[in-house]
């Protein structure tokens, strides 16, 4: 990691405005009292929801790892980010301003988006839905996405998101993990100025995974597509049925009653299918973007990333409508047509607080000051960053170009399996550029080293949270096992989470964020695994062998360097790897597209066969590849 310079060594300590309208004044108490008193912590955060029957016990933690939150409550998610709302003002309030990338507006109060969710929420029941059962969504960034997402919740459905730019076998593997029956999906999505079909790449999959009955599809692009008979319906048929009818009651989960799942990508190809639940992640991402976003009734807020993202599940959808805040969605790329697009919306919507990850910050960066100069930004009072470490470069740009020095930039470190934030800034807490700073309430984390024992401050070490919290991942869809031995089996004498990542602790308490331990490798905030990069490369005819590893970028944070060996007589040449690349973007989606296609004979290898990336690494690099001696040849 860059160190940072002595510019940026700098505290930014909050201005007596933030200090002023801030929800929390004082983070050290609050804090000191949330983990003496964990449970009353948190049973008065959940005292803010509406419950059909409350919890008999907070927290069970009997059956380690496997906590359970909230037990003996009644609860659904969709019930307390809409239905409460319709008994007051807040049913005449914005929920969703989207923003098309053609420059299409379309806006929905709480009342209009209850209404089309109920709708929705008919249409699934009378292709069969039942409570329980995966729902596989496949979308672009329009307000259906959200729509379906809600509609599953509110019947007792799970929904399982799929990045709209993953590809074929990526979403093939997801929909037949889950087996799911029922698809949503849209014709395309805009982006660039042009239409990406979605609705071609869900044929393919659909081919490949046979599970699916149903699929909807939505009309966005207007562009042609293959529609099979009594298996693909248009979604605004379905809606204009009478069968559509506002009227949906939503269902009564357990507490612990599985919300969705969110793959993501781990050390194995293979997916993970984290399950969240309807009580503890609605409790946990309702506070968090209370507290972080400080957020008040009169804010527009923007979290500018993908509803396939945990991020776009916790911030775009449940944590906002919870708390009955607007929030903005906008469909394509931040440089179309222009790099003024977000700084001309913040202008035109009066967005307040902007939330995005350090790789768009670094590609809208690139083209100077000027574009974001050009518009008045002053309604923004509060930025957030997610994704991967912000560097103090980018964080510097951020809070001067876009922020005018006003905005306290809320770093938050948080992953799939957390749900929320985990160690976040509050507006209240002086920043250090580069650092997420803090513990979020209820939290205690340490550095450690791998036996368990805390490292010197300042030292790196595996990042480890300490306790239970309400927005943590139950389990893997399917394999528990697989939970228990990727997140507890290393610290499970101390009951200890492994997060994957490496971190240092500074004199202050800070925590400074270095990156995976693991074969996670984030492009652009995005989180692939070596592993499924290595799978889509072998399953080309050409190729035997493959390694994944990734390599610093100043703009996406890391690129993707693959190193392959061929099938004998296979000739090595710049048009198969090119051939390479477009086949990995083919099987799982552009932001895999490897940047470097390497030929070899035969791949670094320990003695147990296990690939040393760390010796492609150094080559890659130019660097000394260090000790060899357990090489195998
Ligand atoms: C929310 C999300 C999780 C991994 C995580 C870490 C990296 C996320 C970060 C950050 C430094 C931050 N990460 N936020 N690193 N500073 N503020 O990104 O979830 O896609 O599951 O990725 O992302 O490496 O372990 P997910």
């Amino acid at each position: 990691m860059e160190k940072p310079s002595n510019t940026l060594k700098k505290i930014y300590h909050p201005s007596k405005e933030v200090k002023k309208r801030a929800n929390v004044k004082d983070y050290e108490p609050l804090y000191q009292e949330s983990i003496s008193n964990r449970e009353d912590f948190w049973a008065k955060e959940a005292k803010r929801l509406e419950w059909f029957r409350k919890w008999d016990k907070v927290l069970d933690a009997s059956n380690h790892p496997f906590y359970e939150w909230f037990q003996g409550g009644r609860i659904n998610i969709v019930h307390n980010a809409l239905d409460r709302h319709q008994k007051n003002a807040t049913r005449n309030k914005l929920a969703i301003i989207w923003e098309g990338e053609p420059g299409d507006l379309r806006t929905f109060s709480y009342h209009a988006l209850h209404r089309e969710v109920s709708r929705f929420a008919n249409v699934l029941k009378s292709m069969g839905a039942r409570p329980g059962e995966v729902i596989t969504i496949y979308m672009p960034q329009i307000p259906e996405t959200v729509i379906a997402m809600l509609a599953c919740a509110k019947i007792g459905a799970i929904h399982s998101v799929v990045y709209g730019g993953f590809s074929v076998e990526a979403l093939a593997e997801r929909i037949e993990d889950a087996n799911s029956r029922i698809l949503v999906t849209a014709d395309g999505g805009f982006r660039r100025g042009k239409a990406v079909g979605l609705k071609s790449i869900a044929n393919e999959a659909m081919k490949r995974s046979p599970t699916i009955e149903v699929c909807i599809t939505v009309k966005r692009t207007g562009e042609e597509c293959y529609m099979e008979n009594d298996r693909d319906f248009w979604y605004h048929d379905l809606m204009s049925m009478p069968l559509a009818c506002s009227d949906c009651a939503t269902v009564e989960t357990d507490a612990e009653d599985p919300l969705f799942i969110l793959y993501t990508s781990g050390t194995t190809g293979k997916p993970k299918g984290l399950v969240h639940t309807h009580g503890g992640y609605a409790v946990y991402t309702a506070s968090t973007f209370r507290y972080v976003f400080d957020i008040k009734p009169e804010d527009r807020f923007w979290c500018a990333a993908d509803p396939g993202w945990v991020t776009g599940h916790s911030y775009m959808v449940y944590g906002p409508l919870i708390n009955g805040a607007t929030m903005m969605m906008y469909e394509g790329a931040p440089n179309h047509p222009y790099p003024n697009r977000w700084w001309q919306m913040i202008e035109k919507y009066g967005i307040n607080i902007l939330y995005t990850s350090p790789t768009a910050i670094r590609g809208l960066m690139r083209f100077g000051p000027s574009w974001a100069d050009r518009h008045n930004l002053s309604s923004l009072r509060l930025l957030g960053s997610v994704g991967e470490p912000i560097n103090p470069e980018a964080w510097k740009w951020y809070y001067e170009v876009i922020g005018k020095g006003r905005c306290p930039i809320m770093d938050t470190w948080w992953q799939t399996e957390t749900g929320g934030h985990m160690i976040t800034p509050l507006p209240v807490i002086p920043l250090k550029p580069g650092s997420a700073t803090k513990p979020f309430f209820g939290n205690e984390m340490a550095i450690v080293d791998d036996r368990g024992n805390e490292v010197k401050t300042g030292e790196e070490g595996n990042l480890v949270i300490k306790n239970p919290w309400p927005g943590m991942a139950r389990t893997i869809l399917g394999d528990p096992d697989r939970f228990v031995e990727k997140y507890w089996e290393k610290y499970s004498e101390q009951k200890w989470y492994l997060a994957g990542d490496s971190a240092r602790k500074d004199e202050d308490g800070y925590y400074w964020i270095i990156g995976r331990i693991d074969d996670v490798i984030k492009v652009s905030g995005y989180r692939l695994g070596s592993a499924e990069i290595e799978s889509a490369l072998v399953s080309h005819p050409a190729v035997t062998e493959a390694a994944a590893i990734a390599l610093p970028d100043e703009l996406r944070g890391n690129i993707i360097h693959t190193t392959v060996v061929l099938r004998q007589g296979v000739e090595a040449g710049d048009k198969l790897s090119e051939e390479l690349k477009a086949h990995v973007e083919h099987e799982i989606g552009p932001i895999a597209r490897p940047a470097f296609v390497v030929f070899t004979d035969a791949l670094p290898k320990t003695r147990s066969g296990k690939i040393m990336r760390r010796v492609l690494k150094a080559r890659a690099l130019g660097q000394d590849t260090g000790d060899l001696s357990t090489l195998e040849e």
